[in-house]
């Protein structure tokens, strides 16, 4: 075995299935050993930020590593968005970069996309990842490469590997797994204890799930642990498609001026609020109506717990689910839990019903026309970008979503969607502003070798609308009308231009029927429309921000 083929083994292990890629001639020798070795299949795209965003997606969507392959410096620095955004979203990505081999360092020349000193790229990356190393020694790569990916996983945060050009083909041992360190299990139980104590007291508990329960594979055991506290639940806004298709009380999504008023007043008047896994960001709570007193919250995230002025570092939330799990009957016992019966919300076609007409199209006809289509043809996948296709999508019911709701990255959504069919296997949905598609759009030249063919909606407004929305006057969020229909052929896809409801469902209803080519539905939008989202959002955020 060689130094490349243990790391590639190394990353199988842990959940990836498939490398996502450009080369380089520093990271010649390891696509060559990528390649060659079969281990994982290699997808390589046009852009880095497209390769980061793809492997990010992937992570996201089936669970265990992203890995994302570059060469050093041009390559990888074009990379460090979409680490960073990994970083904040808590994404196991990792990063392979080529480097200069030891004996070309001692040169005296100047390497080629070398920047201030040959370290300047590890440590631009040390700020973006959890851990890194340099492979430059075959006797230390195992050892190290098993440290690297596993805090990757057990942190659910970037890692950063350099391979030097000498080193993918030299001989190397097998990488060990490292067992998971076990939190204490006194603190475990005092923690466990005295949350349940909390929720118990509390007269309207209510359990928010955020994207830590989808990073660490825990769905189905929280799905278990609402129903057995049998309180109310409800998602934050990154958390959007968690347990979407689970048997439990889900409200919906907390937005809280943003979003529906019932919902967030039960959020807000909570005595008992369990944040499980939820960023707890201004995305997720600055448009409250009341403030959230987070002192008064359970919050489970990163490693820790805390609860009014106690904290329990070192208690993973795997380890605190199924400490709750333990202690709670599989039934609760009648008038043991303070049982708020709440139906839940199922797809009502409240959404949908919006009749095809001749009417100019706003961004709710986009979610009612989704909408109809997975109401008749089952649930898809959604990849969105950021803008108010990311707000439409909180009204699109029942999906799986993969968004950069909080660190919001615009170029997300087009290769977050290549991403998420090659690593899943299912068809996505994905929906991009105009703006956003101009940054990373192209990667759907790259869908069909692939093996993708989502279906692509372009918010098209020809405008930065979420911005125009909050700098009315401006006049330099113009884009102008890109007619992105026409640019599909070009691109090895099927483009449909829609300017009414009636051509929307029309184009969705071609776009679901027609397998095997990306089906890009650039929807004319009317400009200075809003989703309803969207709109009480930025009144929300201008109200809150008004001076007193
Ligand atoms: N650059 C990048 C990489 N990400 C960003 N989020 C921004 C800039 C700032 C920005 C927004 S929203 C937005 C910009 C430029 C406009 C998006 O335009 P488009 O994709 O057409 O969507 P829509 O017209 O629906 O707004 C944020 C949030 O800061
Ligand atoms: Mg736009």
């Amino acid at each position: 075995m060689n130094l490349a083929e243990s790391l590639l083994q190394a990353l199988k292990a842990r959940g990836a299935t498939e490398v996502f890629g450009i080369p380089g001639d520093f990271a010649l020798p390891l696509f060559r050993e990528i390649e060659r070795s079969a281990l994982l299949p290699l997808f390589t795209l046009s852009h880095e930020p497209g390769v980061g965003f793809a492997a990010d997606a992937a992570a996201r969507a089936r669970g265990g590593l992203g890995v994302a392959a570059v060469t050093y410096g041009a390559g990888a620095i074009n990379l460090l968005n979409a680490v960073a955004g990994a970083y904040a979203e808590r994404v196991p990505l990792v990063v392979l970069s080529g480097a200069p081999a030891s004996h070309e360092a001692g040169s005296g020349l100047l390497l080629h996309h070398q920047v201030k000193t040959l370290d300047s790229q590890w440590h631009l990356f040390a700020e973006l990842t959890v851990d890194r190393a340099r492979l430059d020694d075959p006797q230390r790569a195992p050892e190290q490469i098993a440290r690297v990916l596993d805090a990757a996983l057990a942190r659910s945060r970037p890692v950063y590997l350099e391979i030097p050009r000498d080193m993918p083909a030299r001989p190397c041992a097998a990488v060990p797994m490292t067992a998971a360190p076990l939190p204490d299990p006194e603190r475990l139980a005092a923690c466990a204890d005295e949350l349940l104590a909390r929720l118990a007291a509390a007269a309207r508990p209510v359990l928010m799930v955020g994207v830590e329960v989808r990073r660490y594979g825990l769905e189905e055991r929280v799905a278990e642990l609402a129903r057995r506290l049998g309180c109310p639940v409800v998602t934050s806004f990154m958390g959007r498609g968690l347990l979407a298709q689970a048997d439990v009380p889900l409200l919906g999504t907390y937005l809280g001026l943003a979003g529906d008023l019932d919902l967030s007043a039960r959020v807000e008047q909570s005595d008992g609020l369990l944040l499980m896994g939820v960023i707890v960001s201004d995305t997720n709570f600055a448009v409250s109506a009341k403030r959230i007193d987070l002192r008064q919250t359970i919050k489970v995230y990163d490693g820790s717990v805390a609860m009014g002025h106690h904290v329990y570092p070192g208690v993973p939330i795997a380890a605190l689910v199924d400490a709750l799990l333990a202690r709670l009957p599989a039934t609760a016992p009648a008038g043991a839990w303070p049982r708020t019966s709440m139906p839940a919300a199922t797809p009502t076609g409240e959404n949908t019903a919006a009749p095809a007409s001749s009417a100019a199209l706003g961004p709710a006809d986009i979610a009612a026309a989704v909408n109809a289509l997975l109401l008749e043809h089952g649930s898809m996948p959604l990849a969105s970008d950021i803008g108010d296709c990311l707000f439409t999508a909180m009204d699109i019911d029942h999906a799986a979503l993969v968004a950069p709701g909080y660190y919001a990255t615009m170029g997300y959504g087009v290769p977050a969607g290549l991403g998420l069919q090659v690593a899943t296997g299912q068809r996505p949905i994905i929906l991009v502003g105009d703006g956003a598609f101009q940054m990373t759009g192209w990667e759907l030249g790259n869908a069909a070798r692939c093996g993708c063919d989502p279906i692509v909606l372009v918010f098209n407004n020809a405008s930065w609308e979420m911005l125009r929305a909050f700098e009315p006057t401006a006049r330099f969020n113009d884009l102008g009308r890109w007619d992105f229909a026409a640019m599909a052929a070009g691109m090895g896809g099927d483009g449909h231009a829609v300017a009414t409801r009636a051509d929307l469902a029309a184009a969705l209803a071609t776009a679901h029927a027609t397998r095997g080519r990306f089906q890009l539905i650039d929807v004319r939008l009317a400009p200075g429309g809003l989703s309803p989202t969207l709109a009480r959002y930025v009144q929300a955020v201008k109200r809150l921000s008004a001076p007193a």
